[in-house]
């Protein structure tokens, strides 16, 4: 049935048609004809972002980061541990950890509630949807090794579009879902993803991080299907080309996982893991801009307002 607009007599299109063209062009822009539609946004924004590129060159550089950039650039992710800085990491690791002290209190709480094996702990710190900018969660994503190193892999200025605290639990006798399973994130065309374990992970029971580096992916960049079983991506790479991050409490690695077809969160019983996730995305975003997702508190400078659009 057709609806008309009483003042223009025009038909208004129903429901069902707008989520079937959204349903379409979400198929679209997670092919590489997303890509078409990434240029004619940026074309309604004429100069924006040789801004962003202006800020991005404000930011010190080094060596060292020019080569993780590099890296991340060629195999799709980059350990930098000893690039970020200690002191930022243990404030992150603080506030998580007290977190998890209440975990009782704070998962009755949960509003992210459809994956079983996350716990989201960091509801309580936003005011409508977003974090301060001086949460420590914040602060990590924005120090400058972090913009430069992702910027430099994107030719422009990151916009951060979420920060994360995850805790995942082992799931006996379930089967395997969501990010168990492995997947390429489409939220947008560049997404890179900086992590910080926060507990140690010494081997699969931990539920390591896994991913297949960039090279391997590329023949699973323009499938439509969403969650893949190990079958269905080793019939295609062999197990051989997979990586698992096992490493000690802070350690901090970042994965373009628009590129790496990526999985983890398999905890074995007994076990826990504590994540720290800060995503990053391209502007301008392939879809429609979300709320904000962080609030101005204490200084901030031009780059940071740009990164997390102030
Ligand atoms: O839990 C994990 O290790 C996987 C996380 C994941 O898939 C993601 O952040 O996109």
């Amino acid at each position: 049935m057709t609806t008309v607009n009483a003042t223009t007599n025009r038909p208004i299109p129903n429901k069902r048609k707008i989520s079937q063209f959204r349903r379409l062009l979400w198929h679209f822009n997670r092919t590489d004809l997303g890509w078409v539609t990434k240029a004619a946004l940026s074309s309604l924004q004429p100069g924006a972002r040789a801004k962003r590129i202006g800020l991005l060159e404000q930011l010190p550089s080094k060596p060292e980061w020019s080569a993780a950039s590099r890296k991340l650039d060629e195999d799709g992710y980059v350990d930098v541990s000893s690039l970020m800085e200690r002191s930022l990491a243990e404030a992150v690791a603080a506030v998580s950890e007290s977190k998890v002290s209440r975990l009782n209190e704070l998962s009755g709480k949960q509003q992210l509630g459809h994956k079983s094996f996350w716990v989201s702990l960091l509801d309580e710190d936003l005011v409508n949807g977003a974090f301060a900018t001086d949460h420590p969660f914040v602060r990590y994503a924005l120090q400058p090794a972090a913009l430069r190193i992702i910027g430099d892999f994107m030719h422009d200025l990151p916009q951060l579009s979420d920060v994360l605290l995850t805790l995942s639990q082992p799931t006996p006798n379930q089967t395997l879902s969501y990010s168990q399973l492995w997947h390429l994130d489409h939220d947008d065309k560049r997404v890179c993803k900086l992590f910080i374990y926060l507990t140690d992970v010494r081997d699969t029971a931990d539920g390591p991080f896994t991913f297949i580096p960039a090279g391997p992916s590329k023949p699973f960049r323009n499938t439509l299907k969403s969650h893949m079983s190990d079958q269905q991506v080793f019939a295609k790479t062999g197990p051989d080309a997979v990586k698992e991050i096992v490493a000690p409490r802070l350690s901090s690695f970042i994965v373009n996982t628009a590129r790496c077809l990526h999985m983890g969160s398999r905890i074995q019983s007994d076990h826990n893991r504590l994540l720290y996730t800060a995503t990053y995305i391209q502007q301008p975003r392939i879809y429609p801009e979300p709320a904000p997702r962080f609030r101005a508190a204490g200084s901030l400078t031009d780059i940071d307002r740009a990164v997390m659009r102030l």
